[in-house]
């Protein structure tokens, strides 16, 4: 599965504080650990602060110690554009994070993953909210799917997120959850991600219900993660069920996280 690192993300306090104070150490320390510790997208936040100008600075801060591919995460179009334009070298490999049937997030946003042949996360989302039932989350895939088959984007790019709603709000919300991954799968045969964190909101010890929720995804067929690739518990459970779920042929990288100290009981 692969590994979007969420550490970069304006929302949380310290990191706020990092990108407040263009505290560019800060910023790559934290770019560098996730790389280090697995991650193969950095994912780079801006919701808190002045989305443009922070995501340019962002980019850059990032982009002088690492290589590693970019998902850049905003709702804002223009905050996408600038990042997608401070990118240095293939611009294709950037994750945009993310379209949605919202407003006028897919008309802004759209013609930018194209221009760029960027891979891109469409939320099944539009302007009524995030809905209730599966059926409707399919629905509003298939339409997302028929607008990027329109303009010929290449499906293999598209990362579906079905959204995480909190198990707390409502006891079906993971099962829910689980049978978009596996029938947006099923049907489109495109790729799905999601953030988990949400589905633990309002309860307590919320790092094993992430856990617990990650491996049923994982199960679920789900490609991709955002998560804290330094949580050492979350990465052994990736990296576990990769193995588990025949991902990790001979068990070549479980064998490589146990040499490097990463298994935790
Ligand atoms: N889908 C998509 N994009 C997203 C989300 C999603 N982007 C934002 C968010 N959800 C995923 N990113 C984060 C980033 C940080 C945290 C949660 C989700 C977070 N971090 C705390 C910290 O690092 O201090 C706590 C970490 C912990 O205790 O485990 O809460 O759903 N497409």
């Amino acid at each position: 599965m692969l590994i979007i690192g969420e550490k970069l993300n304006s929302s949380i306090p310290s990191v706020r504080q990092f990108i407040k104070d263009k505290d560019s150490a800060a910023v790559q320390d934290l770019a560098l650990r996730q790389v280090a510790a697995g991650a193969d997208y950095l994912d780079l936040n801006t919701a808190q602060g002045d989305e443009v100008s922070d995501m340019e600075w962002l980019v850059q801060t990032v982009q002088e110690v690492t290589d590693a591919p970019i998902c850049l995460d905003s709702t804002s179009a223009l905050a996408i554009k600038k990042g997608l334009e401070m990118v240095k070298g293939d611009k294709s490999r950037v994750l945009v994070n993310s379209v949605s049937l919202e407003n006028n997030r897919l008309e802004e946003v759209l013609p930018l993953v194209l221009e760029y042949h960027c891979s891109v996360i469409a939320l099944t989302l539009n302007d009524s909210g995030i809905p209730k039932t599966a059926a409707e989350r399919i629905q509003l895939t298939e339409q997302l799917v028929e607008i990027l088959t329109k303009k010929d984007y290449d499906l293999a790019k598209l990362y579906v997120d079905p959204l995480v709603l909190p198990q707390a709000i409502s006891y079906s919300n993971a099962t829910m959850f689980f049978q978009c991954l596996k029938e947006i799968k099923q049907l489109f045969n495109v790729k799905t991600v999601s953030g988990l964190s949400n589905i633990s909101f309002n309860t307590p010890k919320r790092k094993i219900m992430n856990r617990h929720f990650l491996t049923f995804c994982m199960a679920y067929g789900m490609d991709a993660a955002i998560l804290d690739p330094m949580d050492r518990k979350i990465m052994t459970s990736v990296i576990t069920n990769d193995f588990l779920l025949g991902n990790d042929r001979f068990g070549k990288k479980y064998l490589k996280a146990y040499r490097g100290g990463v298994l935790e009981d």
